[in-house]
């Protein structure tokens, strides 16, 4: 294994969620290479090109469609590659398909890498994030997954509109499963501090039982109203994967709520589940222990032990 080009990054799958990540990380400046994988060769092929086209108006670096041997040295390497949810299916459905696929793609990956990031992205994230770890050999702090950081994102976006204020002013996290089980932590839920009814109050919402649940189900409804819409799901994603490449990169050890193996977090050990980490240069550099009501940690049990089930089903 060579020594790593921490300015190389790899995009495997592309994708609707791995082009528009292509093109957000292209955006970000943070790179001066990124290798694109997929196994249709004609479509990384276009997308490189056409992103290649807007570097005169970014900032330079070199776009390719690539094979593994290109990604031996990529610093992060991101795995959107699996089929999409199709309208009506759950993350949870897509499991075989895509478990099947990481199968084939993690350890032509690890074969090739064994000291990168790695970012999963492909659902159910936190099974197939769990199912990479397994196939790939990678430490724990360097295989993860993008897990709730695009739910609490969407989180944010909604109590910012409900309240009038900038979305980065609010303080929530999703925890848990991306998915159907997903939990609103709005025990510690704040926007710069002040607790989020009185800032409601402030704002003149006063029905916070109702406002908490409808937000939250709207969170968790975001991903099947957009497929129904529009088939898929790919802009808040790439912004997300941005994010987190830009706290890896950029050494930020930025808190985000991002998919990894458990150990002991309320009673919950062994599976991938988002919980808010610290993410850096070493991938995630440990867990947040947030504080949860009763509820919240019951509800968290039970996320864990929908996903516990997945795993002993496919492992
Ligand atoms: P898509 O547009 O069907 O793209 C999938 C790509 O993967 C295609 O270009 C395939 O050719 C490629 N591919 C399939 N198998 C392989 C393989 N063995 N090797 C290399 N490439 C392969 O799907 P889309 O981009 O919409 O979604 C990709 C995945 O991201 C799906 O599992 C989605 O459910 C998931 N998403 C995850 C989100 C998250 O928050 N984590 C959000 C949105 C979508």
């Amino acid at each position: 294994m060579g020594t790593l080009n921490n300015r190389k990054v790899a995009v495997i799958g592309c994708g609707f969620v791995g082009a528009a990540s292509a093109f957000a990380i292209m955006e970000s400046g943070l790179f001066s290479e990124m290798v694109l994988i997929d196994m249709n060769h004609d479509k990384a092929e276009g997308e490189a090109l056409d992103i290649s086209h807007g570097l005169p108006f970014s900032k330079p670096m070199q776009i390719y469609a690539g094979d593994y041997k290109d990604i031996s040295d990529a610093a992060v390497i991101v795995v959107t590659a699996g089929a999409g949810q199709k309208p009506g299916e759950t993350r949870l459905d897509l499991v075989k398909k895509n478990v099947s696929i990481f199968k084939s793609i993690i350890p032509q990956i690890s074969e090739v890498n064994k000291d990168a990031i790695m970012l999963i992205v492909a659902n159910p994230v936190d099974i197939l994030t769990y199912t990479a770890w397994k196939l790939s050999g990678y430490p724990e702090n360097r295989v993860f997954g993008s897990g709730t950081t695009l739910d609490t994102a969407r989180l944010k976006y909604l109590l910012g509109q409900h309240l009038d204020v900038d979305s980065r002013s609010v303080h929530a996290f999703i925890v848990g499963e991306h998915g159907d089980s997903e939990i609103a932590v709005w025990s510690s839920a704040n926007v710069s501090g002040i607790p989020i009814n009185r800032f409601c109050e402030m704002r003149g919402h006063f029905h916070h039982e109702e406002a908490m649940q409808r937000i939250a189900e709207d969170v968790k409804n975001s991903a099947y109203e957009i497929i129904n819409k529009k088939g898929a799901t790919y802009y808040g994603i790439a912004m997300s994967v941005r994010r987190i490449l830009e706290a890896i990169i950029r050494d930020e050890k930025t808190i985000l709520p991002i998919s990894s193996i458990q150990h002991d977090n309320h009673g919950v050990s062994g599976i991938a589940f988002s919980m808010p980490a610290i993410v850096g240069k070493n991938g995630v550099e440990a867990t947040v222990p947030i504080s949860l009501s009763q509820e919240e940690e019951k509800a968290l049990k039970e996320s864990a032990s929908t996903l516990q089930k997945v795993i002993d089903d496919v492992f």
